[in-house]
């Protein structure tokens, strides 16, 4: 049987996919469940509410959220949930991301959102807080990303510059 997920990866468009897979691959490295979907904060809001809502019920512990231009999703859905909401950042076509960053990250008192770097990094690394935050009730999870931190520092401790 599939397993509930624990993460909700929402994206606003399907062009989003390209760099929302970095965090979809992220947790399937780890082991953790998640279901992705394409809802958009604008486009379709009535199902969006609807799907964190069941994703809530069912016992997500998380959601991540990217978006770009008037990237509003992120907000949309941390007012709907206290979970917590990860908000990445995507690269636009007119200012790059920029517009994008500020949209998900000027979020008024209250109502956080934490928001990434824009693009691939920010994907993959909202992915990786949401493996710590569950990682704090899960003690294979953190010995999992305690050896994936060990592993980054043995490859840069083993490099051998040619001089
Ligand atoms: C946002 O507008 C999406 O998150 C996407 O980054 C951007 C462009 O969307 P499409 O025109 O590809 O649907 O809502």
């Amino acid at each position: 049987m599939k397993k509930k997920p624990l993460v909700g990866i929402v994206m606003g468009s399907a062009s989003d996919w390209e760099v929302m897979q970095q965090a979809a691959k992220q947790l399937a490295d780890f082991g953790v469940p998640f279901e992705a979907k394409a809802l958009s904060a604008h486009r379709t809001p009535t199902e969006l509410e609807a799907w964190v809502k069941k994703l809530a019920q069912g016992g997500a512990r998380c959601f991540i959220a990217g978006a770009g231009g008037a990237a509003h999703l992120a907000g949309v859905i941390a007012a709907q949930t206290t979970l917590p909401v990860l908000g990445v950042p995507m690269p636009s076509k007119h200012l790059q991301g920029l517009d994008s960053l500020l949209s998900i990250v000027q979020m008024p008192k209250g109502i956080p959102v934490a928001t990434f770097a824009i693009g691939e990094a920010g994907a993959a690394n909202a992915a990786l807080f949401a493996v710590a935050m569950l990682a704090l009730g899960d003690a294979k999870l953190a010995a999992r990303l305690q050896a994936f931190r060990k592993k980054q520092a043995d490859a840069v401790k083993s490099v051998r510059l040619p001089v």
